[in-house]
Formats: structure tokens, sequence, C-alpha cells
């Protein structure tokens, strides 16, 4: 759909000026007045509040209702251009999306923020405090879950067809606190005011659970399956509207909420027994309650597997209801419909449309086979072997006994097949099997997803190539033509436009906006670099968003920061393969050289850290508590703190990763090679300038290619190099008897040095990486070292800083997800994208 900012053709309205119009009649102009009016309508009609007497939340969920009504006619508009080009439609399946703020994301995608500031100016408020009122839907744990909704945002820009299914989770990701260094959860309750964003649709679906399996002849005299669930619950569609950016196109995102399909048995309630007659109801809301954070073990392991199943069967009930609705045969649900797979999440939802097509549609196994295996598309996010979904065989059967029937019966076919092509192999057929006997026997989720797709990728060059080496090799073999490559990427709408507007005007000035739909276009930018006064105005916008940071920080924790001095950054998920405690190491290393006058001239760094522990992983929290505890050395030392400050921030999201990109000079990506499948902060990081210190891994390799290696700093094992030295035995000690730096800071830590005398506290953690460092921290300590300085003494010289930081911006357009979401289309999707 064409750009156009104004108001859609309506039976009242066609389009034309409408003259005499009383002002406020019309709820989506586009005016500053038009705005205003229908806020103040919102405000008393929909809030119920006189606007004296508005509170800023009040004014919040007003504005987020006038700026709805704007999305909602371009969200009719766009269905119905679906419904007469009889479009293909991509369903989008993820366990998690982590949206971020609505409110300045869809301004800025209709194009209407000036227009709001003076309209809430007008009315005597203030945009940004309304804007900062609104509640984040954490609904997700990191990079898999912002990844889908950057994906959202291209996929609206392009004008490409989605439905992007999910959980509508009642608890978001835990909000983070500080308590004397540790992380302490509570619970997220980001839908106790109510969401405007959302919209109920007046519909449910049932889904089965548990129950028995029955063979039955039907009246053609054939041989049928059937499920009989023992329990059923229902599924609540929530819509969010998605509108691309300056285009008309507005997609759905649909999340599922869980209800008992008979809230309350009244029959039980009479009897006496109250407590049971609200039991089923609890029960059955209890699986769209929480998210899962990604490391919890035994405990929830059945919910989790219920979750995955209730929102995937939800989402492809609801693609067939829709698909039998245009009167389509469901032979051709695979021409309509392209379903993709965020992980294994969803990959249940291989043997629900089976069951759906030949259970409840009387379709024969080929034909349903055929239907499956050319829908669905799959995505892997992570090598690490614990995060490979597998589920033991009991708790699966319990739960869905006709799915376990129906994988077992794919499991036979497809291993009869390869049997054929791989004759007398019993070996590689126990690897490839669907079914797990190593130990307990298991559901392989991975395995079920690569079986049941046309296609699998992975998301990052090196990820993808290790994929068809390692993991998924024997599958890579046999099918390789299934197996492609799409590198992340990510909205540059949300993470530089409205995180950096002073950047983004810098950029607008000299170059233009075309770059704003096509991210390849800050090449032009390039020539700047050598632009003595440009890069002098560059430096400023930073320091400007670095001086936004530190007051940020001051007001939060009351510490001051130097907005003059080198910000180096890292924020993501605690994890021991992204090695925050590298970098902990080296702060102390660091701390260690100034105490002992080792170190005198080094330029002045703020180290900042910010990133959720998993509430069960005791390492991870450990090492939230060392930073936090290198932090109270170093900020309170004067000998040190004017050379080096050291912050964590707590509460990592979305809004608060839109402060510290734009602040960044340093980006580290510091995962042991071979471990982080792409990475996404990234490439937020370089397109806001920051210069990224760095391991071959994930994205990094990808981004060193574009930027160009002068412009990247480089450490660290390689992924084969890691490999080698594992086979000839990796020994951490030898690494830490050979480096006086790493001798000091592990001693200090181990003596209590640095936690008041306390010498059990870090225990755990220098144990662990003497004894076994599965992550090789300190085999890669000593090049750490040297790359940091190296960094260090390029950004005390602005004249190489500058043109560092800019080239970055410049080289950046590759990782916009827009180019992503092209791929995808063009290669998996087979969907058409829109004209830019
Ligand atoms: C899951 C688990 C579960 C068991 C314990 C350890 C652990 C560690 C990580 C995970 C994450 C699984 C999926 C995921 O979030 N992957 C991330 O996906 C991003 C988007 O593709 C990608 O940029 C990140 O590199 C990748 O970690």
């Amino acid at each position: 759909m064409p750009e156009q900012k104004h108001r859609a053709p309506t039976a009242q309205n066609d389009g034309q000026p409408r003259g005499d119009a009383p002002a406020g009649d019309d709820r989506t102009g586009t005016t500053a007045e038009e705005i205003a009016a229908s806020f103040h309508g919102h405000l008393t009609r929909t809030v119920g509040r006189p606007l004296e007497r508005s509170s800023v939340i009040d004014q919040y969920h007003a504005l987020s209702f006038t700026v709805r009504d704007s999305l909602m006619d371009q969200w009719l508009e766009t269905i119905e251009t679906y419904r007469q080009e009889d479009v293909r439609v991509l369903g989008y399946l993820s366990a998690e999306y982590l949206l971020g703020p609505h409110l300045p994301n869809d301004l800025l995608n209709l194009d209407l923020t000036p227009e709001t500031e003076q309209a809430m100016k007008s009315v005597g408020f203030d945009l940004e405090s309304i804007a900062a009122e609104e509640p984040e839907p954490g609904l997700g744990n990191g990079g898999l879950g912002r990844l889908a909704a950057c994906f959202l945002d291209s996929l609206s820009t392009l004008d490409v067809p989605v439905i992007g299914y999910g959980l509508r989770y009642e608890f978001g990701i835990f909000r983070q606190e500080i308590v004397d260094g540790w992380q302490v959860e509570t619970s997220d309750k980001w839908l106790q005011f109510g969401n405007p964003w959302e919209i109920q649709a007046s519909m449910s679906l049932v889904v089965g659970l548990f129950g028995h399996t029955e063979t039955y002849t039907d009246d053609q005299g054939a041989v049928r399956h059937r499920w009989v669930p023992g329990y059923k619950v229902k599924g609540i569609p929530f819509d969010t509207p998605i509108p691309g950016y300056k285009t008309r196109t507005v997609n759905r995102l649909r999340l599922w909420k869980s209800e008992a399909v008979d809230s309350f048995d009244l029959g039980v309630f009479n009897s006496g027994d109250y407590a049971g007659a609200v039991r089923s109801k609890m029960e059955s809301e209890t699986i769209s309650k929480v998210l899962y954070p990604p490391d919890e073990k035994v405990e929830g392991k059945r919910l989790r597997l219920t979750q995955q199943f209730f929102f995937t069967s939800c989402s492809l009930q609801d693609m067939v209801r829709i698909h039998l609705s245009l009167g389509k045969p469901l032979e051709e649900f695979d021409r309509k419909w392209t379903v993709q797979l965020n992980d294994t999440h969803p990959s249940i939802g291989i043997a629900e449309l089976m069951r759906l097509l030949m259970d409840e549609h009387e379709m024969g196994w080929d034909d349903a086979w055929r239907v499956t295996q050319t829908s669905f598309g799959y995505t892997n996010h992570t090598l690490l072997p614990e995060a490979l979904e597998r589920w033991p065989l009991d708790l699966f059967g319990n739960l869905l006994p006709r799915h376990l029937e129906i994988i077992f019966e794919i499991n036979q076919r497809f291993l009869d097949d390869m049997r054929r092509r791989y004759p007398n192999d019993d070996a590689r057929m126990r690897r490839m099997s669907i079914i797990g006997e190593d130990g307990e026997r298991t559901v392989q989720m991975a395995h079920l997803a690569v079986v049941g797709s046309k296609a699998v990728n992975g998301v990052a060059e090196l990820h993808t190539q290790l994929l068809e080496e390692t993991t998924l090799s024997d599958y890579y073999e046999a099918f390789p033509e299934r197996f492609s490559n799409k590198t992340n990427g990510v909205t540059p709408r949300r993470w530089l436009m409205l995180s950096n507007p002073e950047l983004t005007g810098l950029i607008n000035e000299a170059i233009g906006t075309d770059w704003h739909k096509d991210l390849y276009g800050l090449k032009l930018l390039e020539p700047y670099a050598r632009d003595t006064e440009f890069l002098n105005r560059w430096r400023k916008t930073q320091e400007g968003s670095k001086g936004r940071l530190a007051a940020y920080i001051k007001e939060m924790m009351s510490i001051d920061v130097d907005p003059t001095s080198m910000f180096d950054v890292q924020v993501k998920r605690l994890h021991e393969y992204k090695r925050q405690h590298l970098n902990a190491l080296h702060i102390l290393s660091l701390y260690c050289q100034i105490k002992s006058g080792a170190v005198k001239d080094l330029t002045p760094r703020t180290f900042l850290f910010g990133g959720k522990a998993a509430p069960s992983y005791t390492m991870a929290k450990l090492i939230i508590k060392l930073i936090c505890q290198i932090g109270a050395l170093v900020n309170s030392d004067p000998q040190v703190n004017h050379l080096l400050k050291v912050i964590f921030l707590p509460n990592y999201s979305v809004s608060l990763g839109q402060r510290i990109y734009p602040a960044a000079d340093l980006s580290e990506q510091i995962s042991t090679a071979g471990f982080e499948a792409s990475g996404t902060g990234c490439m937020k990081f370089m397109m806001n300038g920051a210069v990224t210190l760095g391991t071959l891994d994930g994205a990094n390799i990808e981004i060193r290619k574009e930027v160009g290696e002068e412009n990247f700093f480089l450490f660290g094992l390689t992924a084969p190099e890691i490999s080698d030295l594992r086979h000839a035995g990796y020994n951490p000690r030898g690494y830490y008897e050979k480096s006086p730096l790493l001798r000091e800071a592990l001693d200090g830590l181990r003596d209590g040095r640095f936690s008041n005398g306390d010498r059990g506290l870090f225990a755990p953690l220098v144990n662990d990486l003497l004894n076994s460092d599965r992550y090789l921290v300190l085999a890669d300590f000593d090049a750490y070292v040297a790359a940091q300085l190296e960094a260090g003494k390029a950004y005390s010289d602005p004249s190489r800083w500058g043109p560092m930081s800019l080239l970055n911006t410049a080289r950046s357009g590759k990782f916009s997800s827009d180019r992503t979401i092209r791929q995808y289309c063009e290669d998996i999707w087979e969907l058409p994208v829109g004209k830019r």
C-alpha cells in the first residue's frame, strides 16, 4: 500500500477535506487540532475523567485510544485488501514477543509524532511524560522474542501479510531489582491497569489435553483415529495492531489467553465444594499466566509443553478456520499459508496440523503430510545442547496421546525412507530418529521440526554452518536443499530513529531520508568520515546521548559518571557463554594495576552492564553480584574513580536499551566463539555508531566484514581453534599460571580482597574457572586485555575514533530486519514484498 498520511476513505468521509465538519467528530484526523479533540473525547468518554483532574496514566490511556483509532481504520482496510487480493499469508508462531512500548513507536510509524507533541502541548501536557507511563509488554526473555518484534515491524513496513501468533502471558519477564548487589525478582503486572493496544476478538476456540485415543470405522467403512481429550480449555484471541513505517499496512499480532470452558461448575458449587468449583477455572487460566525463563528444570516442564501446545493449536485452528471461511479446500492450505516456527517451541504444530487435517477433516495420511511438510519452515536459534527441547515420552504421551501416535508414525515412515537411502547404517538411524533412545526416551523437537518442514535456517553465517556441520549434520547430508542462512537484523525505526532522534536528525541533514526504508542508503554517509566539521557534530551528538544517560544514572542510582569518558557497554541476558565475567575480570585487573601504580594514564572509562539472569541460574546471579561488588569497590575509591566507573543498570528492557545504545562508544560482544547463534544487540550498537570489541562469533563476523577489520577490535580464539584446543585437552590452570594479570585478579577474588575478606563469596566462580572453564574465559583473557588496551588508545584520539564510529553507522545497512525479511520472503515464504 502506498505511503499516504491522510485518513482512509470511509462511508462518512470519501477522503476529501470535509470543510465545515466540527473538530472532534473525526477520531482519525491527523492535524494537531484533530488529535487534541480526539484525545479530549477519549479522556472524557472512554476513560471517564475530566481533563483538569486526569492523572498521567489517564492521559496515556486516552492518547493510546486516540492513536489506536487511526490504526483501526488502516487495519480494516488492510484486511479488506488482503481478502480481495486473496493474498498468501505468513503465520508466524513464536512463544515470545518483546515488543517494547507501543505509543512512541506507533506515532513514528504513522508519521504523527510532531502533530501529537503539539496537540498535547495545546492541552497543557507533555508527550514524553505521557509516553513514560506505558508499561512495557515484556513477553519474552531476550533476543528470540525481540527478533520476533523486529520482524513484525519489517513485515508491516514491507506490506507483507502476516498474523503473528503467540501467548498473552499475564505476567511477562520478571522485574529485576538489585539489592545489596544481588538480583531480586518481582512479578511484572503489565496488565494491571488494562492494555489499550489490544482488542479481544469476539470468538474462542477449544483445545484438548490428556485423555485417550480411539480407532473407529467411519460411514464409508474407512478406519479412522480420534482423540478423546480428558480436559478442555478455551483460547480467547487478543489482537494488537502492528503498523508499518509510512505505509497503510497494519498487520495483527494475535495472542491467546486461556480460560476454562465452563468458568464455574454450578453443580459442584451447589454441592458445597466451593474451592473445587473454581479449581478447574484456575487450572485452565494457569496456562497463559507466566512466561517461562529459559533454564527451568523439571518443575513446570509439563506446564511449558501445555503452553506450547495451547498457543500452537489455537493458531493452527484459527488458520484452518479462516481458510475454510474463504471457501478454500484444505488440500490448498499450503498455498494460502506459510507457517514459520520461531525455534522449536511451536514445533508440536507439525503433529497438530496432521491431526486437524486427518482426524477432524478426514484427509488421508499422504495428502496431510504433503500439506503439512510444505507449510512449515523452522528457524533454529541456539546450538547449546541443553537448550534443545526434548520431552520425556511418558509426559508427552500423557498430555498429548494422539500427537504421540502421529509422531511415532511420522518417525517410522521417515526412518523407513532413510533406511532405503542408507542401508545397514543403524547408528545413523539412531542419530536421526525423532525419538531419542539415549537413557530416558524422549521426543526430540528439533528433529520433528526438521523432518516436518520444507525449510530450515540458522540466524548468522557461522551458526548455519555449525548447524550443518554438527547439530543437524545428518539431516543436512540427507536434504541439503532444505537448509539456508538468514542472518538476523533489527528494525532501524525503533533502534535508530526512535531511540536516537538527534543522530537521526544529523544523518537526515547530511544524506536525506531514503535510508529510513532502505538502510543500505546509510552508505552515503561514508564521505563524511573525512569531514572534520561533520565528525565534530557527530561526536557532540553522541556526547549529548551520553549526557542524558549519565543524568538517568544519577537520578536512578545517585552515581556520577563522566559523559566524556569512554562508555564501554555490555547489555544482554546473563549467561556464562556471553562471558560478562571476562569483562569483569579485566576491570578487576585494571583496578589492581591502578592501585599498584603500574598504570597511570588510562583512557577514562565507564563500564556499563545490564541484563537479567534466569531465576534459578545461580552462577549468572553470582556474576551480577561480582559486577556490583566491583562497582562498589571502584566507584568509591578516589584513587581510581576518576579513571574507572562500573555501573550495573537494573531491569534491562527494551525501553532501557533505547536509552543505552545511543550512548555507547564500545560494544562488548565477547561470547566464546561458536556459542552465540547471532546476537542482535551488536547490530543496535553498530547502527548507533558504537565500535565493536568482539570475538569471531555469531553476527560479529559479518559486522566485521561489513565495517572493515580496521574498524573493529578483534580478539580471541576462533571456533575451529576452540574445537582443537578441547580435543587436545584444555587446561585452564595453565593460562592462570602463565598470566600475571589473570593471577592477580583471580587470587584477589579467592582471598576475599574484593569482598571485605569474604573468601567464600566468589569461590564457586573461581573454582569453576580454574577447574573446568567450559567457555574458555582464561584462554581468551590476555587477548581480551590487549584488545581493550588498543580500543582505549583509539578512543583517546578523536581523529581515529570519529571515522570509526561514523563508518560503523554508515556500513550497518545489512543489519536491518527489512533485509532479513526480504530474504525469508524470497527464499522460504514465497511471498511478494511490497514496493518501497
Ligand atoms: C536457552 C537456554 C535453555 C537452557 C539453558 C541455557 C539456555 C541458553 C539460551 C537459550 C536461548 C534459546 C533461544 C534464543 O533465545 N536464542 C537467541 O536467539 C537470538 C535471535 O535469533 C540470537 O540473536 C541469539 O544469539 C540467540 O541466543
